[in-house]
């Protein structure tokens, strides 16, 4: 697929995932969703030894404003429910994908931005970062799992007030509620993540895999995560990397993952 609006640089194992549609303030139209849907899912690139991925927006201004307002005038119900369908199973590939993918908000996360960051795995704030849900200015709701992961990851009591308000909130704040994990100053939000990328890369890849894999089960319906616990930690035993892991650790000294 030919990406136009993902800009994906690699250095080093991580990729580094740019929304670039700085004049819409990287609002995410049909062809963005596409993108990310490619890449995130299985016929995207294989990228040998990919440690992992962060997403950020181009400029200065944005992460990603939101859903491409101008796209979903005018769209019936069913219309509306494909599409909010097709946005949460794209967002799902990014929360399932195998590496770790980390966003680096520079700025505007709103609408379907702040929920496109919430599927990341973590989240690094700069400090002109803005999180928000205002789909009800437009008469909307979210419709990209953001009614579900903000309650995830900072509660109803606030959560409920954020979706029904569409008040924004900066960085210090999103730090302060558990929305995300890191505030930076402004422009080294990319280099932090990496950074996290860097050190989790330092860690047995199957394993990181499988917390990816059970930390998910928590948040699905239907999943009995403490026996997903079960069987992971049962996969992992049967690794080379858990024989390495053990060994370096009674040999004190550093372990030599292969990921094997
Ligand atoms: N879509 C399209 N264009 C956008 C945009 C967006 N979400 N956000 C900003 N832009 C464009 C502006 O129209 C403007 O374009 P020009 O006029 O220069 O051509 C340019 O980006 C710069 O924006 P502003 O001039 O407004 O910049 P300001 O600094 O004054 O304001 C702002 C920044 C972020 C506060 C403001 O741009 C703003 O409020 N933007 C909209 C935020 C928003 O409401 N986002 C949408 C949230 S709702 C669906 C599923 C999900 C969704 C929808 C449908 N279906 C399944 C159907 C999700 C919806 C959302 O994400």
């Amino acid at each position: 697929m030919t990406y136009e609006n993902v800009q994906i640089a690699l250095e080093n194992g991580i990729a580094t995932l740019t929304i670039s549609r700085e004049k819409a303030l990287n609002a995410l139209n049909t062809q963005t969703m596409l993108e990310l849907r490619h890449f995130f899912g299985e016929e995207g690139p294989k990228i040998e030894g990919l440690k992992g991925v962060v997403i950020t927006g181009a400029g200065e201004k944005a992460f990603v404003a939101g859903a491409d307002i101008t796209e979903f005038s005018g769209l019936s119900a069913t219309e509306g429910q494909n599409l909010a369908q097709r946005g949460q199973d794209i967002f799902f590939l990014v929360e399932r994908f195998h590496r770790p993918v980390i966003a680096a908000v520079n700025g505007f996360a709103l609408g379907g931005g702040c929920e496109l960051a919430m599927a990341c795995h973590l989240r690094i704030a700069g400090e002109k970062a803005k999180f928000g849900q205002p789909e009800v200015n437009l008469g909307l709701i979210p419709g990209y799992g953001g009614t579900q992961r903000l309650i995830q990851y900072i509660g109803k009591t606030k959560a409920t007030e954020l979706l029904m308000t569409a008040d924004m909130i900066g960085a210090a704040e999103a730090l302060q509620l558990g929305l995300v994990n890191h505030v930076v100053p402004a422009g080294e939000e990319v280099l932090k993540a990496k950074e996290l990328i860097e050190k989790i890369a330092t860690k047995a890849p199957l394993a990181i895999t499988k917390i990816i894999e059970t930390v998910n089960a928590y948040f699905e319906d239907g999943e009995d995560g403490f026996g997903r616990e079960v069987s992971a930690f049962g996969e992992c035993c049967g690794t080379e990397d858990f024989i390495e892991g053990a060994a370096a650790f009674v040999e004190k000294r550093k372990a030599n993952f292969t990921g094997k």
